[in-house]
């Protein structure tokens, strides 16, 4: 501080002191920063007064002032669950006990799906360990406990500044009897494209070590040789492998037979002979009509009678609650649900739904959900209103059937929509709709879902931009420039779509452009792992964990800023969400644990003028100790 306040001095910086030592020693300037954890925190509250959320919010509204309450959790260990015997009896044993079991199984997706879909992917770790052990003690009957992997790992990073590892570490340390469940993009692991083979089995490794448990492996085209470099991947590294189809169309429409049941049917014979443990059919859009369901489910029933089926959907048309139930009549062991007030929409089905329309029936899931899903829901009511100005009910107030014409994925329908009203052009969200049927047919009619999804939706923002019809593009297309993933897909980039490429579309774009034979994967160079690290280690100093090693595996970039980040403002992953969003009113004193038995107690105490540097100082008091922070003022 006292540097700050000489390079800040007016006198000084207009030259009226003599600084020929400083002139002359440039280097006394290389100050390696040695604020405190507790110093780097001040520094980012005060960032957020002067300047608002560090993370970029959609939505111009506050959190909610209303604090979230923790139900009453019981004394002691939890109750014994399906990763009991998960522990005991392997991946084999586990998939036999759940297809045994009577009754239907749940798993929550609360964790992950739900908030990746409503809440543009922001629930942060520490409203997530807040109700764990909750979930622990009362739903210990749950089949699984969707917390990572999709879109989570890298928004963690990148928006959070939060670790993902340490998210699962933590949770793993609060919830051991329920199984943890990820969703694995195949060989394009927790990205939006393929990696190296190495780095696949690599991360399912460091993942299952971290506490995963079960790997949902699905494959954006259902490319099969990416999804059994993805099973694989999981298999080796001991964790559950849940193959799943994703799934789109209409079985149950005789017009619609690009996706056909036989096409679905053939798929699962793949899976399943490539020794998958469980069957799930993911429907990220919420297309599965009931029908379709009961078609669908009933077929892989009868084909499979030892295997588990697990059916995700989400709830876009409304449609969803009628559907898993379908489902569970057809022959599911499990489906996916989100608790009541994180439930509908583009989220998952409602848990407290299924939950009471299964109850006193064989498909019952258990007396302590039908106790306990109110007092979960109510923590997760008032947890959402912390996320206000992430919620995309801001924008969109029901759910849309229009789902069974355009196809597109939950989390990505939640997106496109918020782009279109965040540009004032909410009207523009029918038209980028109506592209977006018209961008899957040029491309040939593909399974959506990340990243292919995103390459549609790519093409889709393209046409509107440019006022093009299908026909236009198509009829240009050797001369447009097209979005970089259009051009990657087109070269093979994620794999080979079902029905093969469009032509001659394909070949107008391409023209001379190198094309990816087969696998992705397989023609991509290995991961150098020590090099990496070797790397980060010069970069970042010796505390680089493998767990670190794989996040810059990953997203390389991101990671980088990252740890950048929290080398500046510290640990912001203890702050309490409204702080970590607003921060701190003036006057208002909180505490914040940095660890178990190190808390941090602060007041804010107020906000200086702007000086001539264009900056505030920003004043708190620390541990009851008086601190200040100078803030360049952005606004
Ligand atoms: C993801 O890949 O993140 C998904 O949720 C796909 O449905
Ligand atoms: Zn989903």
């Amino acid at each position: 501080p006292f540097l700050q306040n000489v390079l800040n001095n007016d006198q000084f910086l207009h030259g009226a002191v003599d600084t020929q030592f400083i002139d002359e020693n440039p280097d006394l300037f290389n100050l390696k920063p040695v604020q405190n954890r507790a110093q780097k925190l001040l520094h980012y509250l005060g960032h957020v007064m002067v300047n608002g959320p560090a993370t970029p919010i959609p939505v111009k509204a506050k959190p909610s002032s209303t604090d979230p309450v923790v139900p009453p959790i019981p004394l002691g260990e939890p109750p014994v669950g399906f990763r009991d015997v998960l522990l005991r009896e392997g991946p084999e044993g586990f998939a036999r006990a759940v297809r045994a079991h009577r009754g239907l199984l749940l798993m929550d997706t609360t964790f992950r799906d739900a908030h990746q879909s409503l809440l543009a992917t922001r629930v942060r770790t520490h409203d997530l360990k807040k109700i764990a052990p909750f979930v622990a003690h009362n739903f210990s009957g749950l089949f699984s406990l969707e917390n990572w992997g999709g879109a989570t790992f890298d928004v963690a990073m990148r928006f959070l500044w939060e670790c993902p590892w340490r998210r699962l570490q933590e949770l793993r340390a609060l919830v051991p009897n329920v199984p943890f469940q990820m969703l694995l993009r195949g060989a394009n692991a927790v990205g939006y494209t393929s990696y190296p083979d190495n780095a696949v089995f690599k991360f399912c490794e460091v993942a299952k070590e971290n506490g995963m448990d079960i790997f949902r492996v699905f494959d954006s085209l259902n490319y099969l040789p990416n999804m059994l470099l993805g099973m694989e991947a999981a298999g080796s590294a001991g964790g559950v492998v849940e193959a799943a189809i994703s799934y789109t169309g209409d079985v149950s429409d005789p017009t619609r037979q690009k996706y056909s049941l036989e096409y679905f049917l053939k798929l699962a014979d793949e899976l399943v002979k490539a020794g998958t443990h469980i069957l799930a059919i993911k429907d990220m859009a919420g297309v599965l009509k009931p029908e379709a369901s009961r078609l669908l489910v009933g077929a892989l029933r009868d084909r499979f009678p030892e295997m588990p089926i697990h059916v995700h959907t989400h709830d876009t048309a409304g449609a969803g609650v009628a559907a898993m139930l379908a489902c569970a009549e057809a022959g599911a062991d499990i489906v996916d649900v989100a608790v009541d007030s994180m439930a509908g929409m583009t989220s998952q089905p409602s848990m407290g739904a299924i939950v009471a329309c299964t109850k006193g029936t064989e498909l019952s899931t258990g007396e302590p959900m039908s106790i306990r899903v109110f007092d979960y829901s109510e923590y997760w009511e008032v947890t959402r209103g912390l996320y206000t100005p992430f919620d995309c009910t801001a924008t969109m107030k029901s759910g849309n059937a229009d789902v069974y014409e355009n196809e597109i994925p939950g989390g990505q329908y939640t997106n496109l929509h918020f782009q279109a009203h965040s540009m004032g052009l909410g009207h523009k969200f029918k038209e980028v709709k109506k592209a977006y049927v018209e961008a899957n047919k040029l491309l040939g009619d593909l399974i959506k879902v990340t990243p292919s999804s995103k390459i549609v939706g790519d093409l889709a923002q393209f046409m509107v931009q440019n006022s093009l019809t299908r026909e236009e593009v198509e009829q240009r297309a050797d001369e447009l420039s097209f979005p970089l993933s259009v051009v990657e897909f087109l070269q093979g980039h994620i794999g080979i779509p079902h029905g093969g490429f469009p032509e001659p579309f394909r070949s107008k774009v391409l023209k001379s452009l190198p094309r990816v034979e087969g696998r992705p994967g397989a023609s991509l160079p290995p991961m150098d792992f020590d090099c990496l690290e070797k790397k980060l280690r010069a970069k970042h100093g010796d505390d680089i964990t493998p767990e670190d090693v794989m996040s810059a595996a990953m997203y390389p970039k991101v990671f980088q800023e990252f740890k950048e980040f929290t080398s500046n403002f510290g640990p912001v992953d203890c702050l309490n969400t409204r702080l970590f969003l607003d921060g701190p009113k003036i006057a208002e004193e909180f505490e914040v644990e940095l660890e178990r038995g190190k808390t941090l107690h602060i007041k804010a105490l107020a906000l200086g003028d702007l000086n001539k540097a264009g900056q505030r100082e920003v004043f708190f008091e620390l541990n009851g100790q008086l601190r200040s922070v100078l803030v360049k003022d952005a606004l």
